[in-house]
């Protein structure tokens, strides 16, 4: 192995970001990095001894940290000491191992959701810490902050360049598409498809859960994707940095869901369950960081960012129905 030569380690490598940070990288192969991306067959990062036995098998030189007990709004208010809990454990073990085996840079993925709830908008990367997170998610949530608190220790007391990236909300290829814990857009898909199998005529109806008023900026994971490797390689801060579409991409729950209904050619009526949770408002992200190293990068428009993982789906689940 050459002397520069960076192998990078992705923790939750088989997941939604993992999976379109591999397509990414053989679309963009570059000679001296060697990938290795691991699924939870790889071990338990919850473990201590798991971990460094992982770390001991690779040598990483470099890791991108996306492994994380993860799930949607009804997901999170159900189960908030578990993602606490699970979140911190994982975070510990994969940033000291890290640090013990001499990693030279960590990027661990945040996400918008951890912002405080009550704050001025547009929200940017100086707010991580400025108050409670909305309550629906704060176990997912202060884990997640911690990762920040990590990192600045960890560069105050030992120099080390372990740093963050903080999306917006993620759709795309190879999501979670469960019914029990999944992301708004995924479920959509999912419930939608599931619909059509059952009806599609104009009487039929279709159920978004709440208002259908919340407003999310949802970055496709590809696009995710081609951010992280911009930030292993180029970015090299500390702080955190923010990774959204642009402000006036955000759009409403209903807007979301309307645009599935058209990628899936759904004819009925979308009907709106008042009574289920909202969860945030909104969480408003600034790009403006992000912007001023890459001004042009250009964002999947969102309708055929949706397209694409309704037709990812309709092919991988033909294939696994459990998808
Ligand atoms: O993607 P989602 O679950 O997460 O979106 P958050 C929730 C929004 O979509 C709420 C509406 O306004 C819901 O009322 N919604 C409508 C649905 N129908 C559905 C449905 O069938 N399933 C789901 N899940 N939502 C999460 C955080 O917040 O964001 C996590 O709780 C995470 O911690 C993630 O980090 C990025 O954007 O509200």
């Amino acid at each position: 192995m050459s002397g520069d030569k960076k192998v990078i380690l992705v923790t939750g490598g088989t997941g939604l970001v993992g999976k379109a940070i591999q397509t990414v990288v053989t679309e963009d192969e570059r000679a001296d990095e060697e990938w290795i991306f691991l699924g939870s067959k790889d071990g338990d990062l919850s473990d201590k001894i798991q971990t460094k036995a992982i770390f001991e098998k690779y040598r990483p030189t470099h890791v991108i940290h996306l492994a994380a007990m993860v799930g949607g709004l009804f997901h999170n208010m159900s189960h908030n000491l578990d993602f606490l809990r699970k979140n911190i454990h994982i975070n510990d073990n994969v940033l000291q191992t890290s640090f013990e085996t001499g990693v030279v840079k960590v990027v661990s993925c945040l996400s918008t959701c951890i912002f405080p709830d009550k704050t001025t908008y547009p929200i940017d990367e100086s707010m991580v810490h400025n108050g409670p997170p909305h309550p629906s998610n704060f176990g997912y949530s202060y884990a997640k902050r911690l990762i920040d608190i990590y990192n600045r220790a960890y560069h105050e007391q030992h120099g080390c360049c372990f740093t963050s990236v903080i999306p917006c909300n993620v759709f795309g290829p190879h999501d979670n598409f469960s019914l029990e814990s999944s992301h708004v857009i995924p479920a959509l898909i999912r419930k939608m498809h599931d619909q059509i199998q059952k009806d599609n005529s104009e009487n039929a109806t279709f159920t978004v859960l709440g208002t259908g008023k919340p407003l999310r900026q949802f970055i496709f994971s590809l696009d995710l994707a081609r951010l992280f490797l911009w930030v292993l390689r180029e970015y090299n801060n500390v702080d955190p940095i923010i990774l959204s579409v642009d402000e006036e991409d955000e759009v409403t729950i209903s807007k979301a869901a309307e645009t599935i209904a058209k990628a899936w050619d759904f004819r009925g009526r979308l009907v709106y369950d008042t009574s289920q949770a909202d969860g945030q408002h909104k969480k408003t992200a600034s790009n403006a960081k992000l912007r001023s190293f890459l001004p042009d990068f250009k964002f999947t428009p969102f309708s055929d960012a949706i397209q694409q993982t309704v037709e990812w789906f309709r092919e991988n689940h033909k294939r696994d129905a459990r998808l």
